[in-house]
């Protein structure tokens, strides 16, 4: 008896002593799809590790604004956190391809162009010290606006939410002018007139309670970007083997349940839309022409700026 009840309390002194604690900063709501897969990831690795790693959430940019969570991680003010991936594009273009109109906006061409991303990717965030855990896809894209969008000229002179510089070009292109705004910031950008169109998904659309401020919603499917969850390499490291062995599988089932998570929605946010009032409608075909077009443009303008591994990650996903 005295034996087991040695044992146990030296284990319970032994996981405590080893027991870490990571604050992990994300930039959207916790009504969000992606928040919600991210607690659960640190369920699940509080689960596998007997509470020996413990993550807690800071969403909605409450603990670094978005811009600055890469940055947070790599420098280790933080162990962990998730951004929207294409925002690196300005470091490599090979993390821009998912935010480039009609290069990949179903489900299945957005898994391809992340298997062809991937490798790169991993090795250019290694470069900096940071490990990606897993990546996850947002619905495809849609129009919202008031009034219904017939051709390319009705966005002109638009003050169009933008949010990476993929979309701060398409909206310039199309004749609209693009206003950096984060996804949190949305409902108050609308209200006080800074804005008054965007493209985002269905689930940032409901989010964001888009029937407050526009009547119109076009399912235009132009790209499908991604969420990055990213762990400092060093940091990561320095567990346990267990414990890194648990990171992985929770990060794993973490990539599988988004992705699916993100189907889901891509229906029941676009009905919800639909339940709140917003006119739903297929874009028309001058319309999409018109978008096509400035896809075109800007494929052309990437491959003239792009580095070999960015071309490479295309030619890869070409090829597939
Ligand atoms: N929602 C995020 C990124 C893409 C999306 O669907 C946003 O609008 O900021």
């Amino acid at each position: 008896m005295k034996h087991t009840l040695f044992c146990a309390a030296a284990f319970a002194l032994a996981t405590s002593a080893t027991a870490e604690s990571w604050d992990m900063p994300t930039p959207y709501g916790d009504a969000t799809f992606h928040t919600q897969n991210i607690m659960q990831f640190a369920d699940d690795v509080r689960a596998a590790t007997d509470s020996g790693l413990d993550i807690t959430i800071h969403s909605a940019g409450s603990l670094f604004p978005h811009a600055e969570i890469k940055n947070a991680v790599r420098s280790r003010q933080v162990p962990i956190g998730e951004f929207f991936l294409s925002r690196l594009s300005n470091e490599d273009l090979a993390y821009g391809l998912d935010s480039q109109p009609f290069v990949a906006t179903s489900y299945d061409e957005a898994q391809k162009l992340w298997e062809a991303q991937k490798p790169v990717i991993t090795e250019l965030l290694a470069a900096e010290g940071l490990k990606p855990l897993f990546s996850v896809a947002w619905p495809a894209q849609g129009l919202y606006t008031n009034g219904e969008i017939k051709t390319v000229d009705d966005l002109n002179g638009l003050r169009f939410r933008a949010y990476n510089a993929a979309l701060e070009e398409f909206a310039a292109l199309t004749g609209a002018a693009p206003v950096q705004v984060e996804a949190p910031d949305i409902p108050q950008a609308f209200s006080t007139g800074q804005v008054e169109a965007m493209i985002t998904s269905p689930s940032t659309g409901v989010n964001s309670t888009a029937w407050d401020f526009v009547t119109h919603y076009s399912p235009i499917n132009a790209w499908v970007p991604k969420n990055i969850v990213v762990v400092n390499q060093r940091v990561f490291d320095g567990l346990d083997e267990t414990t890194q062995n648990a990171v992985m599988e929770a990060a794993a089932v973490a990539e599988k349940r988004g992705w699916e998570m993100s189907k889901a929605e891509a229906e029941s946010k676009t009905a919800e839309l639909a339940e709140n009032g917003i006119t739903v409608y297929e874009p028309s075909p001058e319309l999409v022409e018109g978008l096509q077009a400035v896809g075109t443009k800007m494929l052309e303008s990437w491959q003239a700026k792009a580095s070999d591994s960015a071309k490479a990650v295309l030619d890869t996903y070409n090829a597939k």
